[in-house]
């Protein structure tokens, strides 16, 4: 079928010399080696608020007062806990359920050196996890209960509330961490944030993978796994004994008690799925392809529960830490760090030299993420890269909404175009914009709007997934890719297609983005140029946008004024696949 049959104008002479240039020459080829003073286009630090939850409509509570309650609510429990042990009914209820649930014949006792090691290593890797999960919350310090990014809606922020101005972005709302708890923690720092975070999940995982077949093999299981009903008095008894400050008899070596069990079973067996659960949950590809799933668990759930299981993680950690080095340290260091039940001083000295490693490593980690960051591209892109190419060829096609989804606010993101080439064209209500497609392709065409609202009209409602965490549904309207290949009619040799805007980056040369072109037939990848109904905004692109519903926001070109196909994105610009791959270390497969 020729896709221009009911065109009136056909397109304007073809291989003329300009519709055969390429937009290369407006890239900045000068790749950044190293992350200083001008990084992101110089970006100033900005630092947020104490973290807040809203209580009713527009009461903010500052979660540091948790501290003074916390200390407080302590105080009266100890108080509470020493006149309870006072009462007979309690003594028996205490001699009743000592606060341990007896462990089968069978059960392994002590610790054997491989659990020590892996212990060690999942605390290495949560350092890095946890300080490059707060620095991607950092980008867009705000929590949502429902799949629309509303302003005002927010239930959690570590930023001011947000400006009235219509244009304000989501890049302008990003916030600097203080140095060492982000990770790196610049402001904007999400695309390095995401090789540190996705990258030694991988490694965390494969650790959790290897410990829970170990567990099963050896027994071990048997002591994380609640086996009776008992573990609920008995942990009401153990919580009464510590409160009371006459603690319960260690007995970690063979038995936890039933507190302490609890408290494991829950870290092993819920939050830590619930975190690998939860982080797919963001993701654009596998958000687009199970719809269903994601329209009750949308991105905003996931990213809100993602953000309790952090919550989790740090009060275990709080709590696991506090209660080894007070119920007989030696004893309990030896245990997880010696592989032995007595009271030397082996277990506190691997324990030390373990902890001299992570505190070198907490230290060293941003400066040489900020020294080595095309390493850090690299090395995070050689761990999580392969699960980001295999989310890719999911199928976007159920991701659709209908018009009720559609969400009452989309932020907007990037740098505007301001060049004078751009103001004019607009200026002129874009009558005088040619949408140039060239490269490797059999006809190289250049198209005005009307041309393209010539061709099938395409329409979808689906959902954008910005790399920094705010997500919005809305309809867009224009030109499927599909009509614009049959028409270009690439050569075999393309293999992706490069898209060119009118505006530039932040560190100057034109934004561009790279796809790969087996993407280019998925039946939600089209070219925009409505929004809603209404004609695509300034803010939102105009006159023309990408839509590409398996990848984050970031690779969907807004104020294209190109598209290019080649043989490898390495030929273009920074050669890195995009403009925030060469200049902020992004990748260049975005589907997680
Ligand atoms: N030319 C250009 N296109 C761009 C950007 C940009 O900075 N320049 N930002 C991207 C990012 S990060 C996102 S999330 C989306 C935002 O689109 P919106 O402003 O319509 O929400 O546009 C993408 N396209
Ligand atoms: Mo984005």
């Amino acid at each position: 079928m020729d896709a221009l049959a009911d065109e009136p104008n056909p397109p304007a002479a073809k291989n003329t010399p300009t519709v055969l240039q390429s937009f290369r020459t407006e890239l900045v080829k000068k790749e950044h080696d190293v992350v200083d003073a001008d990084w992101a286009g110089g970006v100033p630090p900005q630092f947020g608020v104490a973290p807040r939850i809203r209580v009713g409509k527009n009461k903010w509570f500052n979660l540091l007062w948790l501290i003074p309650i916390g200390v407080l609510l302590l105080i009266v429990g100890i108080a509470v806990a020493k006149g309870l042990r006072e009462l007979p009914a309690v003594q028996d209820f205490i001699t009743r359920y000592p606060g341990e649930s007896a462990l089968p014949a069978d059960a392994p006792v002590g610790f054997p050196a491989w659990l020590g090691w892996q212990h060690f290593l999942n605390a290495f890797f949560m350092i890095f996890i946890i300080r490059s999960g707060v620095t991607i919350l950092a980008d867009h310090p705000r929590l949502y209960m429902t799949r629309h990014s509303t302003p005002g809606k927010d239930w959690f922020r570590i930023q001011k509330p947000i400006p009235t101005d219509p244009l304000y972005t989501a890049k302008q709302d990003s916030i600097t961490l203080p140095n060492g708890v982000g990770l790196p923690g610049r402001r904007h720092s999400i695309g390095l944030a995401r090789w540190w975070h996705l990258g030694v999940d991988t490694l965390w995982l494969l650790n959790g993978l290897v410990f829970m077949v170990l567990i099963f093999v050896t027994g071990q299981w048997m002591r994380l796994i609640p086996r009776s009903w008992d573990v609920i008095p008995n942990s009401i008894s153990v919580a009464i004994q510590y409160l009371s400050l006459n603690w319960p008899i260690e007995n970690g070596w063979v038995n936890y008690n039933s507190l302490q069990l609890i408290a494991y079973f829950l870290t092993v067996f819920i939050a830590a799925p619930a975190a690998l659960i939860t982080g797919l949950g963001m993701s654009p590809a596998l958000s687009t392809r199970f719809r269903w799933i994601s329209s009750v668990f949308s991105i905003q759930i996931a990213r809100t529960l993602h953000f309790l299981v952090l919550c989790w993680f740090l009060m275990f950690i709080l709590v696991h830490v506090t209660l080894v080095l007070t119920t007989g340290a030696l004893r309990n260091l030896n245990h997880m760090y010696g592989a032995r039940d007595d009271g030397s001083w082996v277990g506190f000295w691997i324990f030390a030299a373990s902890l001299i490693v992570m505190i070198v490593a907490w230290v060293g980690a941003s400066p040489l993420t900020y020294r080595f960051p095309r390493k850090v591209q690299k090395v995070g892109y050689a761990l999580i890269g392969p699960a980001q190419k295999l989310f890719e060829h999911i199928d976007a096609k159920p991701g659709q909404y209908t018009e009720k989804d559609i969400s009452p606010y989309f932020w907007h993101n990037g740098k505007y175009p301001e060049t004078e080439e751009y103001k004019q064209l607009r200026a002129g209500n874009f009558a005088d914009y040619k949408l140039r497609i060239n490269g490797l392709v059999e006809n190289p065409v250049e198209l005005d709007l009307a041309q393209l609202r010539g061709l099938a009209h395409h329409e979808q409602i689906t959902q954008h997934f910005c790399i920094q965490g705010w997500s919005g549904v809305a309809k867009w309207g224009g030109v499927s890719m599909n009509t614009i290949l049959e028409l270009a009619k690439p050569k075999p040799e393309a293999k992706w297609v490069i898209f060119y805007s009118f505006a530039l980056g932040p560190d100057g040369g034109i934004y561009y983005d790279a796809q790969p072109i087996e993407q280019m037939h998925y039946p939600l990848t089209m070219l925009a140029y409505e929004m809603n109904d209404d004609d695509l905004s300034f803010g939102h692109g105009a006159p023309l946008r990408l839509r590409n519903e398996v990848q984050l926001g970031f690779k969907l070109v807004k104020w294209i004024k190109g598209i290019e196909f080649v043989e490898h994105f390495s030929e273009v610009g920074g050669g890195e696949g995009g403009y925030n791959n060469d200049h902020e270390f992004f990748g260049y497969r975005q589907s997680i």
